[in-house]
């Protein structure tokens, strides 16, 4: 059976999953076979030259006719095309993929989870983090109880690609195109991987937003974004969503949470880390270094680095000899490898829509309580 793939967006994400694609039955020979049917975008130069490069063999500028002609849908446009799209090809029957957040509101996403449930198909939700093999290993490791009962998880994910108030507006600024700003595109990873480690829900949430800077000049023919230039115009646009946000919370087991993410984090790229601490030993992990693992056991030997990348590691026997590491783009291969194979076998797969509910559920409550100034249930 070869699954025919339907994909909205081919920029940042675009790619990775494409680059994802290419590599499936090179290193995952029991991947199922795909076909890169339909690229679907808005400008049809841009598109028709995006589809050449990312190996689609059509285009289409309207996702309603194409959506229910394909056998799974990834969607990867901004956030507020989330909803329309998927629901629509979930009444098709069609598996959908969507990028995180779920969606740029909480209804969107109780409207996308309902339709995942009621269409009975995979769903999927990009939280590719996941997918890193130290971090597979450490949910191992929590499984097994090796460091006892959790008392403390801390998150932080922070870039700085903002903080020059020159950087270009793009829909990442938008409240109605984005949802939310660093909470929503940087604290939903940290979010959903908390919980997904723990293996527990946070309950409630105290959390601050923070805006720096208020306009930005339009953005240049790049459209914005993490690399872009600015334009010539002195044109600017308001910023109506976070630069950066904080929260503390109180998983149902009682463990306690700090999570933080920044764009204006001056120095930081894309620095995802987090650290774990049980009663028995703790544990932490930096993206910046995805192929270790620091682990602290009950031993008395202090913290040891622990290199992912043996062959009985998680996904490395697909790749290469110990010690020949891997990148961020392998997240790709390990989230398209473990979804369309759950899509081909009619299996279920995690995360889901409903996980993408969960963290749209704990995002808006760090928004209410920022407006509110008190904490609140998730
Ligand atoms: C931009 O902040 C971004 O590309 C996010 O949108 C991704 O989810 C994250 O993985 C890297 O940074």
């Amino acid at each position: 059976m070869t699954l025919s793939i339907g994909m909205l967006g081919y920029r940042f994400m675009g790619k990775a999953h494409s680059n994802a694609f290419s590599r499936l039955s090179m290193f995952f020979p029991d991947a199922p076979d795909i076909e890169r049917d339909v690229l679907v975008g808005r400008d049809e130069d841009a598109l028709a030259d995006a589809a050449d490069r990312l190996g689609f063999a059509r285009t289409a500028t309207d996702w309603r006719e194409v959506v229910d002609e394909v056998d799974v849908f990834y969607n990867l446009g901004p956030n507020d095309v989330h909803v329309e799209p998927s629901v629509a090809a979930l009444e098709a029957g069609v598996p959908v993929l969507s990028e995180k957040p779920l969606a740029a509101t909480l209804d969107g996403a109780e409207r996308m989870a309902e339709a995942a449930a009621e269409a009975d198909v995979p769903t999927a939700v990009a939280f590719n983090y996941r997918y890193v093999p130290a971090i597979q290993h450490a949910k191992q490791l929590i499984d097994e109880g090796a460091i006892g009962e959790i008392h403390h998880v801390r998150a932080n994910y922070l870039q700085d690609w903002l903080v020059d108030p020159q950087a270009p507006w793009s829909w990442r600024n938008s409240e109605e195109i984005a949802g939310s700003g660093a909470l929503g595109d940087l604290g939903a990873h940290s979010i959903d991987l908390a919980q997904y480690l723990l293996g527990d829900s946070i309950e409630r949430v105290s959390g601050h937003l923070k805006t720096f800077v208020e306009e930005r000049p339009v953005p240049g023919a790049d459209g914005g974004g993490l690399d872009a230039e600015s334009g010539d115009s002195v044109e600017t646009r308001p910023v109506t969503v976070d630069d950066a946000y904080s929260a503390q919370a109180e998983f149902a087991n009682g463990a306690m949470g700090t999570f933080e993410a920044s764009r204006f984090a001056n120095g930081q790229k894309n620095a995802h880390t987090i650290a774990i601490n049980g009663s028995d030993g703790s544990l932490r992990f930096d993206l910046e270094r995805l192929n270790e693992l620091e682990v602290l056991r009950d031993d008395g030997r202090g913290f040891e680095t622990v290199l992912v990348t043996d062959p009985d590691d998680p996904y490395l026997d697909h790749w290469w000899p110990p010690g020949h590491v891997l990148g961020w783009e392998h997240t790709f291969v390990h989230e398209d490898y473990e979804f369309l194979s759950a899509v081909a076998e009619g299996e279920s797969y995690g995360p889901n829509f409903a996980d993408g509910l969960a963290v749209q559920r704990v995002l808006d409550a760090i928004e209410r309580s920022d407006e509110s100034g008190r904490w609140v249930e998730v």
